[in-house]
């Protein structure tokens, strides 16, 4: 089965980035061996790390080992090479085989270190939104100390047109002034169209591929604002209690759905659960972990995101919630007998919906809606 994909995969000239980061797949698919698609920009970033630092390293390794290999049992058997040199040391092969590893895990932590850190620091950026008037726009750069927006690469500048279709202007749209002041001014060259509308994003916190060690390829990152949304994930032996603090901690139990009622509902078995997370698309959403008996993992592939779920501790991490659709993830930490039954099931919906199902949330739990249709209204206009 694996021969398959590998023959399909070259008859169709895919790459070997493509290969390896199989299109927007969001869930396991049989007989892959690729990673499923890459729905987030760490997501992106990590696969990237993976295709373009990581194979090329060893790739050459492997490669290299294997030519010595065939060199030693070519050159040196007993036939070719009957009487072995007689030395022990050689101070010039230590010094290359201790100083080259080096170079290459320093070449390899330039990549994983800058990583590691945008999974585990929140981020910081802000979003404003104004109508369109004139060519100033003030942003208030009060961040905390270190993180202030100092150059014109911690702005962006979007037109968001009469029919809600965003631009990003190009850094020649526009000049900044108050960069590292209380208050930044975004002039725009040219006044935008009435009824347009402008928005300002802001901050250090920046996610997506980047020009490799800032030199070849484009730049594909983007400023990442703070988390609107914060979800509690608590593992537990076998299945995952959820709350959402910002809308009245309600919360709900989600549990493998039985084989018959996902074949039923055409969901996949293994993966689907009784209760799906709900998220509203392109929001920045925190996930606080945490576990009740024993170590879990709550795990989301297709966002990058992989953190330990462990009693008497809160772990915390972040992902922006990608566009709309089914994401799916297991608990990653070997737990006891059903470890294998603790699917994550991820609901990426429109704003608007996200609401619905908040107040039906809030309702199973006798609270009052938080989202009526009148602040709906209102924040629609
Ligand atoms: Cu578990």
């Amino acid at each position: 089965m694996i021969k398959s994909t590998f023959s399909k995969t070259i008859a169709a000239g895919a790459g070997l980035a493509a290969f390896l980061g199989s299109a927007a797949a969001q869930q396991p698919t049989p007989d892959g061996i690729g990673f499923q698609g890459a729905a987030t920009p760490i997501a992106e970033e990590v696969h990237y790390f993976h295709n373009v630092v990581l194979m090329p390293v060893i790739t050459f390794i492997s490669l290299f080992v294997l030519a010595l290999l065939i060199w030693i049992v070519i050159r040196y058997n007993k036939k070719s090479n009957p009487v072995p040199q007689q030395f022990s040391h050689n101070t010039l092969i230590e010094v290359l085989w201790t100083g080259i590893p080096i170079l290459i895990l320093l070449y390899i932590s330039l990549f994983s270190f800058d990583r590691l850190y945008k999974e585990d620091v929140i981020p910081d950026g802000k979003a404003r939104i104004y109508a369109a008037q004139g060519t100033d726009y003030a942003f208030a750069n009060d961040f905390n100390e270190g993180r202030q927006i100092k150059r014109k690469g911690h702005v962006e500048v979007f037109a968001i047109g009469a029919n809600n279709k965003v631009v990003e202007l190009d850094e020649s749209a526009y000049t900044l002034s108050g960069l590292g002041e209380e208050t930044v001014v975004v002039s725009l060259t040219e006044a935008p169209a009435a009824g347009s509308r402008i928005r300002i994003v802001g901050g250090r916190s920046r996610a997506g591929v980047e020009p490799f060690l800032g030199l070849f390829g484009e730049d594909r990152s983007e400023i990442i604002t703070a988390p609107t949304i914060t979800i509690k994930a608590v593992g537990r032996q076998w299945g995952w209690d959820y709350s959402y603090p910002d809308f009245g901690d309600f919360e709900f139990s989600a549990n493998i759905l039985p084989e018959a009622e996902a074949k039923a509902s055409g969901q996949p078995w293994l993966l689907a659960a009784t209760e799906n997370i709900v998220l509203p698309e392109g929001e920045v959403v925190r996930v606080i972990t945490t576990a009740t008996d024993v170590i879990h993992s709550w795990a989301m592939p297709a966002f990058a995101v992989k953190i330990d779920a462990v009693p008497g501790r809160l772990n915390e991490t972040w992902f922006k919630a990608p566009k709309a659709g089914m994401y799916y993830g297991q608990c990653s930490e070997i737990c006891g007998k059903d470890h294998a039954y603790m699917p994550i099931a991820l609901k990426v919906v429109p704003r608007a919906e996200f609401e619905t199902w908040v107040d039906s949330q809030r309702d199973l739990a006798g609270m009052d809606p938080l989202f009526s249709d009148e602040t709906r209204l209102a924040a629609a206009e």
